[in-house]
């Protein structure tokens, strides 16, 4: 309350899920312990010029062995909820077969540890962290990968399905499909366009399997996707700025949310990208397989895209998005993070209606979001990162106004509780809401992070 009297407070439902989440090849080190195979990115992060500085996930920051200290940190900043993802490689080393009991101790050590403290843990089954055997076997375009992932699924969940609540099948299958198999940015690094969209489909299909699985040992579990999404703009009114805005919108959020909501591929994209598939991967039965009823959808958000039409200068090389990759990418001239992503609160706020609106209401958590800053150790050896706490701030506002619209939006999860491996940018960008010093594997808790306490802890902004 200020001092007129009015109520000012933001202030957030009194069960909201307030959490911070991780991957596991990001923080996990570890690479060969306890029977853990190979995955795609210790294969890919070894291919020259791959990765910043030529960094690899071997060691991260060790939380393999220093999960403890880890969820130490997770309850002074006062989570209700943790979400972390569990590394294939580990739990079934061959892709198939049986299971590493060594691997899933790890994760039966650390929920013992999360539990213990209280908090709620939300488990994702794979964020991209692909046996290198099973890509090797074709990986996401062979359709035997969607099968295995169900079968992991199953152990997985016959292991911890007593005791955990919240599962997420796949993070950001976008990102799985598009980076790793269309513009080779992620591993494998494959860059051939039908073989992305058949890894759509399976990746998809995978999800609709595993879910299934899940089911078949408890009817009654909680299970969801992850998708990264973002509400799509075009840059002006007119009609070839429009059409940009409808094929990126298209492949970056309706090529995900139609299947999974609606049970449909949308047709105009099926149209867009007829000239590289015919889509002669779906089988009869695999649309009601994928819409399979979920109980919840992450949403992982981070910027916006404000697009043009095509200028005549032809394709970017680079692009992830497949028949659309002469579309112009032009942003609104915001502030922009580390990795160069514009900063755009009112575009979660528009990604977040964009669901609601458009698709049969499910409950919605935003599963990631944040940013990477320049962070710096200062004299005094703490760490104060003024940017993020604005982006915070900013972007919870965002959520808040999302709820009083009805948006059925039922929790947050910071990106990411630890500084940690950012993919092809290694550790070179910071996400943290701690800082972690590589060289000793010190973690600093940044002025984020107790902004972020004091959230959690009054369940409000002020
Ligand atoms: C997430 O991916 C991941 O789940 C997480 O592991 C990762 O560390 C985190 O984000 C930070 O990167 O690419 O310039 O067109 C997010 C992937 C980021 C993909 C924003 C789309 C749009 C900007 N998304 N990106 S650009």
């Amino acid at each position: 309350q200020s001092d007129t009297g009015l109520e000012t407070a933001v202030r957030f439902p009194a069960d909201f899920l307030w959490g911070a989440a991780t991957a596991s090849y990001q923080i996990e080190g570890a690479a060969t312990a306890d029977g853990r195979s190979p995955s795609i990115w210790d294969v890919f992060s070894r291919r020259p010029g791959a990765i910043v500085n030529g960094d690899t996930g071997d060691e991260a920051c060790d939380h393999y062995h220093r999960y403890r200290e880890d969820v130490g940190i997770m309850s002074s900043l006062g989570l209700r909820s943790y979400r972390f993802s569990v590394a294939w490689p580990r739990v079934q080393p061959d892709g198939r077969g049986p299971a590493n009991q060594a691997g899933l101790d790890f994760y039966k050590r650390l929920l013992d540890e999360v539990q213990g403290a209280g908090i709620e843990p939300m488990l994702t089954l794979y964020h991209w962290d692909l046996p290198q055997v099973l890509e090797d076997a074709g990986g996401w375009p062979a359709r035997d990968t969607a099968e295995r992932f169900a079968d992991y699924a199953a152990i997985v969940h016959g292991a911890f399905g007593d005791r955990v609540r919240y599962w997420t099948t796949l993070n950001e299958p976008w990102v799985s499909a598009m980076l790793g198999y269309h513009n080779g940015a992620h591993a494998p690094g494959r860059r051939e366009p039908a073989a992305a969209l058949a890894s759509v489909h399976h990746l998809l299909l995978g999800h609709g399997l595993a879910t299934a699985a899940i089911r078949s040992q408890n009817e009654s579990a909680t299970v969801g996707i992850t998708l990264n999404l973002a509400a799509t703009s075009p840059a002006t009114d007119a009609a070839a700025d429009l059409d940009a805005a409808r094929r990126i919108d298209g492949v970056a959020n309706r090529l995900y949310l139609d299947p999974l909501l609606l049970g449909t591929y949308p047709e105009d994209v099926v149209r867009d990208v007829a000239a590289i598939t015919d889509f002669g991967f779906v089988q009869d039965g695999d649309l009601a397989t994928i819409s399979t009823k979920i109980d919840m959808l992450g949403i992982n958000y981070y910027t916006t895209n404000v697009v043009a039409a095509p200028n005549g200068n032809g394709p970017d090389a680079g692009s992830p998005h497949p028949a659309a990759e002469d579309v112009r990418h032009i942003g609104r001239g915001a502030p922009k993070t580390a990795m160069g992503w514009e900063i755009d609160p009112d575009g979660l706020f528009q990604t977040l209606k964009m669901v609601s609106d458009n698709y049969p209401s499910v409950p919605l958590y935003v599963t990631e979001n944040g940013a990477a800053f320049d962070d710096e150790i200062g004299p005094d050896g703490t760490v104060d990162d003024p940017e993020r706490v604005a982006y915070f701030d900013s972007h919870l506002r965002a959520c808040h106004r999302a709820i009083e619209a009805g948006v059925p939006l039922r929790g947050y999860f910071a990106w990411s509780l630890l500084d940690n491996f950012e993919w092809a940018f290694g550790y070179d960008k910071r996400f943290g809401l701690v800082f972690v010093d590589y060289r000793t594997q010190r973690r600093i808790p940044k002025s984020s992070a107790r902004f972020y306490a004091d959230v959690i802890a009054r369940n409000e902004l002020w």
